[in-house]
């Protein structure tokens, strides 16, 4: 397990697997401001927060902004605060002046939200991104000032391997076949230098007590009556079974052998050549010379997941104590927000789990999320991936939220896309996956290798295996597509995960896996199966350092 450094202002240089939790910050008054946006429709800029809470008056300044910005304004700018507390001065608004229409912060119906969609993503002039950008001369008095704080410009976010709209799949079963055709060759491939491999048929052929090695994919792995293992391995030729004897000191990778997962074993032939007796197996695993990539400023990201709004355990008050936190000095350099699936808590996910929604519309829930998003400053970059909560199949890989879903969020103009899908963030290559598998890589492997108290060991697995879902047929929904989408073709520098509800981060061949924990209580299920949630905490991650914190805020 590796150390990582806490980065704590007072830092006692200290440095422990998991550090204490640091303390809940207290509202601060732009916190308040954001909130008070928040409540009247409008997500707000940091900037534009900084300025109101400088206004002599800073609640009548908030009250003119909200009446004075345009009707199809979504966020507010620093720009619409200059309009108020420069072009006249603050008292002089009309208290009687109406709130405008379609705007209330109270979980409005899809419908109105709709009306407001099309606004931020054209590039229109009130978007503070689109003009910094593009006009960044004409408008040098408006954005000089914000270029301190958060300048777009240095901002760097890519995202690739993302699905969305992408899917091929009909269900046919000539789909899964080149689902796992796919991934057969792509991991084959991984595997191809560290072992002389022949396909299945051909090693049929060879004479008795030759040496070969075979890659497939695991079709079966049982043990013997006398405490041995066979492993049978299927490529696109045939299958071909594996001995792995007892004594060959290979019990420990046995166990983590999951289900249709691609392998290598290296052995000798049996005389009659009908099974391979195997000295060695490989994983495709990770490389331990993975290089990681890095921000060249400093600049962080909160890596967090599973807020299940809609849900009677969504914690409102811990979520609203890390959008506040959001608003302070400290939290300056957290300029990306990703979030790893369950965004609501969703509908008919799990059987009697109607009896613990709050919101029992899915749209509604959306809506909520909506709300609680806004109050998380409008220049925060954010992205998300779905979960098996979210309004999209079950099935991996899930694509991004439909039109319909991404109308009801559109104030943050969040990047939203597919589970899995991978974010490279200022040089930064993050895998982001909701984890619905981990449950499977925890139930079937040992504890010491995968547990609920250790999640970042089961990513470990996922990484090892190259393969964020191996196992087909199970727990884990695979949909069957041209390409295997879950494979994980390239190395990143950090694997983001939630879904099991944990916190739980460390290192694997210098890959940072985290696991982000939740912002819902124990449910009631949970409680019969005695999993104990860590909600309420950020992991802040350094993108230059690649060192995290973890933030409390239950
Ligand atoms: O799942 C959160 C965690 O709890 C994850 O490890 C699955 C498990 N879970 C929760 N509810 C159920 C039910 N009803 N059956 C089986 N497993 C469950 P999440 O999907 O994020 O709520
Ligand atoms: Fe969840
Ligand atoms: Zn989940």
């Amino acid at each position: 397990m590796v150390a990582i450094d806490l980065g704590r202002p007072t830092g006692s240089g200290t440095v422990l697997s998991r550090p204490p939790l640091s303390d809940v910050v207290p509202l601060e008054s732009n916190a308040r401001i954001a909130k008070e946006l928040a409540r009247h429709g409008y997500n707000a800029e940091r900037e534009a927060i900084t300025l109101l809470a400088s206004a002599p008056d800073s609640a009548d300044a908030v009250e003119s902004v909200v009446d004075r910005a345009p009707d199809d304004a979504l966020r507010i700018t620093s720009d619409h605060v200059r309009a108020v507390t420069n072009g006249r001065s603050a008292s002089d608004a009309d208290p009687t002046h109406e709130s405008p229409p379609a705007r209330t912060g109270d979980g409005s119906s899809p419908g109105a939200s709709t009306t407001r969609s099309p606004v931020e993503t054209e590039g229109s002039s009130s978007d503070p991104h689109t003009e910094s950008h593009t006009t960044a001369d004409s408008t040098a008095d408006s954005t000089a000032d914000s270029a301190p704080h958060h300048d777009p410009d240095l901002r760097d976010l890519e995202v690739g391997n993302d699905m969305t709209g992408q899917s091929t799949g009909t269900g046919e079963y000539g789909d899964f076949v080149r689902t796992f055709r796919d991934r057969y060759e792509r991991l084959s491939k991984v595997l191809r230098g560290r072992v002389n491999h022949r396909p299945a048929e051909a090693i049929a052929e060879m004479p008795g007590g030759s040496d070969a090695a075979m890659i497939g994919l695991v079709n079966d792995v049982r043990s013997t009556k006398s405490g041995h293992w066979l492993v049978e391995l299927e490529d696109t030729t045939g299958t071909f079974p594996a001995l792995v004897m007892k004594d060959k000191g290979l019990a420990d990778l046995v166990d983590e052998i999951m289900m249709d997962e691609c392998l290598a074993v290296e052995g000798t032939l049996a005389d009659d050549s009908g099974i391979l007796f195997a000295d060695s197996l490989h994983f495709p695993d990770v490389p331990r010379t993975h290089r990681t990539g890095a921000a060249d400023r400093h600049v962080q990201a909160a890596l967090i997941s599973d807020i299940h709004v809609g849900s009677d355990e969504f914690m409102a008050d811990a979520w609203s104590r890390f959008t506040d936190w959001l608003h302070t000095p400290e939290a300056e350099p957290v300029e990306y927000i990703l979030l790893a699936g369950d965004m609501v808590e969703g509908v008919g996910v799990y059987p009697d789990q109607d009896e613990e929604l709050e919101i029992v519309d899915i749209y509604d829930q959306y809506e909520a999320f909506a709300e609680h998003l806004k109050e998380v400053p409008a220049d925060t970059e954010i992205v998300m991936i779905p979960g098996n909560h979210d309004a999209v199949r079950l099935a991996e890989p899930q694509p991004g939220f439909n039109d319909e879903i991404r109308s009801i969020m559109d104030v943050h103009d969040a990047r939203i896309v597919s589970n899995p899908a991978t974010v490279s963030v200022e040089g930064v290559d993050v895998l982001m996956y909701h984890g619905v598998s981990l449950d499977e890589v925890i139930a079937e492997l040992p504890e010491e290798k995968a547990s609920y108290d250790e999640p970042h060991k089961a990513m470990y697995q996922l990484l090892k295996k190259r393969h964020v879902a191996p196992q087909f047929g199970g727990h884990t929904r695979v949909a069957p597509e041209e390409r295997d989408y879950l494979v994980i073709e390239d190395v990143p520098d950090v694997f983001h995960t939630g879904h099991v509800h944990k916190l739980g981060w460390g290192k694997y061949h210098n890959v940072l896996a985290v696991n982000s924990g939740c912002w819902q209580a124990q449910t009631d299920f949970q409680k019969s199966v005695n999993i104990d949630p860590d909600a309420g905490y950020a992991p802040i991650l350094d993108l230059d350092t690649l060192d995290m914190t973890v933030r409390k805020f239950a």
